[in-house]
């Protein structure tokens, strides 16, 4: 039994675009500043602490692990939401100021799938604000309507690598697994993705090239465009060197097939 692909679910941070670096990290540095903490987080750090999702439970992680007891400020736990709502507007400027933009290939890819009349959708634990800045600086503000569902944040209580929000989005959409694909780039994303049964194309980065992407159907250093292959990782690119829907549709029917067997 093959079921026609119908959906395609992106992962925003780390797959759209490279934001944890100089984005979501130095958007966190600067709330830090504002709230005059002598908290600084190194690009060293960060990839340790990109082992939590979502920025609320990352910078709880880091006081609760990172600091000692007597550097704890007493009121943790109203300032982190605090700190959270400061970083976000940082990050959105940031995000408005063009800082960062999208991987290549993904803008190529996103209206190709439009045009070949697939369904999109997100499925991120960030902020909501952050993805429709996000959109509205790279693609356009027109591109957020361009996505049925945008899937983040808090809108499910467990953030990857719970399969929560993955689920949701597909609950919304009315598909099942087997007619949707996700683009994930770590190893929280594709525990999530997989746990909700996805096949799942990994672009990798910087900060998750040694992440265990086993389940992935192929892993891929970015998308690609015509002119800028991509290079494999790991699975069976059929000859392709850039990411377009044939072969997206074409790993899709490859993973059916494998889960029939
Ligand atoms: C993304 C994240 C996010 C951002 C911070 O993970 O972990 O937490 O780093 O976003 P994924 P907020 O790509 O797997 O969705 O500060 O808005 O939570
Ligand atoms: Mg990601």
């Amino acid at each position: 039994m093959n079921t026609p692909l119908k959906a395609l679910l992106f992962d925003v941070d780390g797959t759209l675009s490279d934001t944890e670096r100089d984005g979501h990290r130095v958007a966190f540095n600067q709330a830090f500043n504002e709230y005059d903490l002598d908290w600084n987080w190194s690009i060293d750090t960060y990839g340790e602490l990109l082992a939590v999702t979502g920025g609320k439970e990352r910078m709880k992680f880091f006081a609760e692990k990172y600091l000692n007891p007597d550097e704890l400020p007493d009121n943790l736990d109203s300032l982190i939401p605090e700190l959270h709502q400061a970083k976000t507007r940082h990050y959105t400027e940031l995000l408005a100021g063009g800082a960062i933009p999208l991987r290549p290939g993904v803008e190529r890819l996103i209206h190709e799938a439009r045009q070949r009349g697939f369904r999109m959708a997100i499925a991120t634990t960030t902020t909501p604000e952050n993805v429709t800045a996000l959109l509205t600086h790279t693609l356009g503000v027109e591109s957020i309507e361009w996505f049925e569902v945008i899937a983040a944040g808090d809108i499910v209580p467990a953030k990857k690598p719970a399969p929560d929000i993955y689920s949701y989005a597909m609950d919304k959409m009315k598909l099942t697994a087997d007619e949707c694909i996700a683009f994930e780039d770590s190893e929280n994303g594709i525990k999530s993705s997989a746990g909700a049964n996805l096949t799942t194309i990994i672009t990798i980065n910087d900060y998750t090239k040694d992440h265990d992407f086993s389940e992935a159907c192929i892993v891929l250093d970015q998308m690609g465009e015509p002119g800028q292959a991509f290079a494999v990782i790991k699975g069976n690119a059929e000859g392709a060197t850039y990411l377009d829907c044939d072969l997206v549709t074409k790993l899709h029917q490859r993973s059916q097939l494998n889960n029939a067997a």
